[in-house]
């Protein structure tokens, strides 16, 4: 159950750790022991995974956050026009960087207002939702750390009346496309007729801008993927010898989507100690480790369709790379 802490202007609701812990266990055990063996992308974001994550942002091959972030500099206003009354309920808020220039216009308002970041890294939540109280005068904050996958009603906990749920990033493009359509249902069903749904999402283009965004030069989206194994030998007591396995980046054109994958160059046996497994690995057998799904304008619309969620309002960015679509209630 969260746990609600009370303070002047931050609420901090928590999950309880450690059904996090073995969740982490299970689905690797499950994810290990599968014939195309996988691994749920949410495992990333552990302190280091969060680190590289920021680091990616910063590639010139990583257009994504640039092209959002474009978006929010440069329809703050537009934006703030469609939500400025509402309580905005961030899923997936990470660092948060992206969503200041939100909140900027919030600000400017001058007048009180809400933000909801819900984050699977505590380490992160904390530090941010902390300054942000600094920087930002008429800001009250209630932060959650969950993992929200499979269940956006949580943030029903939070204190606010009409709320702009949010998720950014093209982070629904983990999900598949039947995770996603069930993701946004739940989120609509605990949604009011004045509500509405901001999802920024990544647009199909040529693999060959695709590919190179996760598969960089300097190697530091092969570092993010890796991560993971670290994090499996050190919570999990694995023996993954990382240097025994490369980063994997390609575009499925059939699914319309990325996928990472982690593939061992030799033919071994990794012992996981609290799993119980030893987990054998052929040459050049992979572990899929994400997907990244890109969308049109239609899909999208659809998706929100699927939903009962009207699409309302589009922005782009410049280049067209990247969508910021608008949803209201049917
Ligand atoms: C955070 C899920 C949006 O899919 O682009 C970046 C994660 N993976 N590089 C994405 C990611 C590899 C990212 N999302």
């Amino acid at each position: 159950m969260p746990q609600g802490i009370a303070g002047d202007r931050l609420r901090f609701y928590r999950m309880n750790v450690q059904d996090h812990r073995s969740t982490f266990a299970q689905d690797v055990a499950r994810g290990l022991t599968a014939r195309q063996k996988w691994l749920p992308p949410k495992y990333f974001y552990d302190a280091r995974g969060s680190q590289l994550y920021e680091q990616i942002c910063e590639l010139p091959e990583y257009y994504p956050y640039r092209a959002e972030r474009d978006i929010f500099i440069t329809y703050a206003a537009e934006i703030y026009a469609e939500i400025g009354r509402l309580a905005l309920v961030e899923f997936g808020s990470g660092n948060m960087a992206k969503t200041r220039h939100l909140l900027t216009a919030y600000e400017q308002a001058e007048t009180p207002f809400t933000y909801c970041p819900v984050d699977i890294s505590d380490t992160m939540l904390e530090a941010t939702a902390a300054q942000l109280l600094e920087d930002y005068r008429h800001l009250t904050v209630q932060a959650m750390h969950t993992d929200f996958a499979g269940h956006p009603e949580v943030v029903q906990a939070f204190q606010v009346e009409k709320k702009a749920l949010a998720f950014f990033g093209s982070s629904l493009g983990n999900f598949t496309q039947e995770e996603s359509a069930a993701f946004l249902r739940q989120s609509a069903s605990i949604m009011g007729p004045e509500d509405v749904f901001l999802l920024g999402i990544d647009l199909k283009k040529s693999p060959a801008i695709l590919v190179p965004a996760y598969d960089d030069a300097q190697g530091v989206t092969a570092a993010f993927n890796l991560n993971v194994l670290h994090r499996i030998n050190r919570e999990l007591g694995g023996q993954f010898d990382v240097q025994s396995f490369e980063h994997v980046a390609l575009y499925n054109d059939e699914k319309g989507r990325i996928e990472m994958h982690l593939r061992s160059r030799k033919a071994q046996h990794i012992p996981i100690t609290k799993i119980e497994q030893v987990v054998s690995f052929q040459t050049g057998e992979t572990i899929h480790t994400e997907n990244s799904c890109k969308y049109t304008v239609d899909e999208v619309r659809a998706l929100g369709e699927q939903a009962n969620l009207d699409l309302r309002r589009t922005w782009f960015d410049r280049q067209r790379y990247f969508l910021l679509a608008l949803f209201r209630p049917r």
